[in-house]
């Protein structure tokens, strides 16, 4: 998504002056690419002018370049239209997926038990599509490959009355999700069956099911949709396949529905809570691979750091220890396509005196937390904020941080394997 503003972002770093003409090639290459994305115009229209005013005016905070002003004002503004981060609770609930036909229903209901599974919650799924024959064996397969239980009757033709008996059957899962029918449109024959599945159902959360590729119309339909079921929440799926997933989101953020999760590809661990900072700081842009691959190359690494699985919180903490004193950092920040203060607190930022107080706040977060720090929402960074004796735009900042990094390893971990795998080990050495 906005690969386009990528680009453009990364033209504009590459000016020798920040002028006038810069920051209007700026805002037409962003213009063309959100409308391209089927962004509202008006939107995009608001967006052009604050950008425009904001990143001309007279007095910049002292210590940015022109530049870095115009970047960080595109950043926050880009922010802003992507709407608000998802807050998802990892606790017992009962979910009911809605949406038109082929919106992705049934595969998002396998995402999200996977989801929670690996969350350490019991999972089941209620099969209360009776409408289309093969939507039974579909969702028992999902659930079969997703490790959740299974309620379904098949040839059952009364929804309600299997969603009944389900919620008899699943008594003792965490996390219960009802797939529901599909429509062609939000006729009223689907309303009231919905209306009748919440009835007695009760469900914690009504998400609706969205494609990517309706663009801007998700705004129509998320509103008639909350009308009609009173949803608190969109999941986007197939953003991974459509240019408009970039209109879908901000079209749902401007509707009253946020959107809580996205769905990016076919498989079941495509699933992402919602959160436009991540967006944003992938749009940093990427290093320049083979100056860096030689820089690591000529520094000496020790093999013993070799990390397993994911990039979380924890290891954050350990490599940041490691790193900072040896002046890697630095080198390694020389070799990126951005200064220092471009990117907010970024890694050569690395104090001693901030890792004492980022050490302080990891210090305040559960076991769950820092393993999986993609949870930690608003709420839970009011939490950490106030149990670190800190703010909440450290915590925020902590994260941030981290995600760079996360972002940096994922990077760099997909570069090696089209080198065959000895960036990857390099990185880890390295302790990253
Ligand atoms: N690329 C991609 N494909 C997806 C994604 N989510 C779902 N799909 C595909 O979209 C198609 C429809 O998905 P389903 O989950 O069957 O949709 P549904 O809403 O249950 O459809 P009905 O039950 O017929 O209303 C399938 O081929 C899925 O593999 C996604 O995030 N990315
Ligand atoms: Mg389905």
């Amino acid at each position: 998504m906005f690969d386009k503003i990528k680009d453009s972002i990364q033209k504009f770093s590459g000016r020798s002056v920040a002028d006038e003409e810069a920051v209007e090639e700026l805002v037409k290459d962003i213009q063309r690419d959100l409308i391209k994305a089927d962004v509202d115009v008006g939107l995009v229209s608001d967006l052009s002018d604050e950008i425009r005013e904001e990143a001309l005016q007279d007095d910049i905070p002292s210590g940015l370049t022109r530049k870095e002003h115009v970047l960080e004002i595109v950043y926050s503004k880009l922010e802003e239209l992507l709407g608000e981060e998802a807050e998802v609770e990892i606790e017992a609930q009962d979910i009911l997926l809605s949406g038109l036909y082929g919106a992705g229903k049934t595969t998002t209901t396998g995402k999200l038990s996977d989801f929670y599974r690996k969350r350490g919650l019991k999972v089941g799924v209620i099969a209360a599509d009776t409408d289309r024959p093969a939507a039974f064996e579909q969702l028992k397969q999902v659930a079969e490959d997703a490790g959740a239980s299974f309620y379904g009757e098949k040839d059952a033709e009364d929804p309600v009355r299997v969603v009944a008996e389900g919620m008899e059957a699943l008594d003792d899962v965490d996390v219960r999700i009802v797939d529901s029918a599909g429509r062609n449109s939000l006729n009223n024959d689907l309303k009231q069956e919905l209306a009748e599945i919440a009835d007695i159902f009760k469900p914690d959360n009504k998400y609706l099911v969205i494609p990517a590729d309706i663009g801007q119309s998700a705004k129509d339909q998320a509103q008639s949709f909350d009308e009609a079921v009173g949803i608190n929440g969109v999941i986007v799926t197939k953003m991974d396949s459509s240019a408009k997933g970039g209109g879908a989101l901000v079209a749902c953020e401007h509707s009253g529905s946020e959107v809580t999760f996205i769905g990016t590809g076919e498989e079941m661990g495509d699933l992402e809570i919602y959160d436009p900072v991540e967006f944003v700081s992938d749009m940093i842009g990427q290093p320049d691979l083979e100056s860096l691959l030689e820089k690591i190359e000529e520094m000496d690494t020790d093999p013993e750091e070799i990390l397993e699985g994911d990039f979380t919180l924890e290891d954050f903490q350990q490599q940041m220890e490691q790193v900072t004193g040896s002046g890697m950092m630095d080198d390694l920040m020389d070799q990126l396509p951005f200064s220092s203060s471009q990117i907010p607190d970024n890694m050569s930022d690395m104090t001693e005196g901030k890792i004492e107080s980022y050490n302080i706040i990891i210090t305040s977060m559960t076991p769950e937390e820092k393993n999986d720090p993609d949870i930690i929402k608003k709420s839970r960074v009011e939490r950490i904020a106030q149990g670190s004796g800190t703010s909440n735009n450290e915590v925020r900042e902590l994260l941030k941080h981290y995600r760079q990094t996360r972002n940096m390893v994922d990077k760099f971990d997909k570069g090696s394997m089209k080198r065959g795998g000895g960036m990857q080990d390099m990185m880890k050495n390295l302790g990253f």
